[in-house]
């Protein structure tokens, strides 16, 4: 079983190499590429916020599952809410995770469930590759949808 999961991985890096991720990745001792100096990643911690641009939505990673988030199944437990701090409930929320310097997507995307104590899971989150994702939730506030963005290095 662990062989052909490090063959699909393979098969998966190759797919999707030659990107421009080179110059932003530092190759480590083993000679594995990480991302955890990027500038554009923030490292986990429970309790990050991300906002919209307009900073009228915030989403709270209440917790990771593992934490940090790791290459691999990765389940998200969340809140959403207004400027005021209100929880956002009963509104459409989609999630796309995507690599920035592959130019592709989660191979699945996450279910959004709403749970009674107002916060939300997220599951299944697939970053089926070591390296930078951008994990974007999409907030439909009425006719307007809201992005906020996390982006963090899963490491290999
Ligand atoms: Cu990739």
């Amino acid at each position: 079983m662990h062989k052909v999961l490090i063959l699909i991985g393979f098969l998966t890096v190759t797919a999707c190499s030659g990107g421009s991720s080179a110059t932003a990745d530092a190759v480590s001792d083993t000679g594995l590429v990480s991302c955890v100096h990027d500038p554009r990643v923030t490292p986990y911690q429970d309790g990050w916020k991300a906002f919209s641009a307009d900073k009228s939505v915030q989403v709270t990673l209440l917790s990771a599952d593992p934490k940090p988030p790791i290459h691999g199944t990765n389940h998200w437990h969340v809140r959403i809410s207004d400027e005021k701090g209100k929880d956002l409930l009963d509104l459409p929320v989609d999630v796309s995770p995507f690599m920035p310097d592959h130019g592709h997507p989660a191979s699945v995307l996450p279910t959004m469930t709403t749970q009674t104590d107002g916060s939300w899971n997220v599951e299944p989150l697939e970053l089926f590759m070591a390296g930078v994702w951008r994990v974007t939730f999409h907030v439909h506030v009425g006719a307007i949808v809201q992005d906020v963005e996390f982006v963090l290095c899963v490491e290999g």
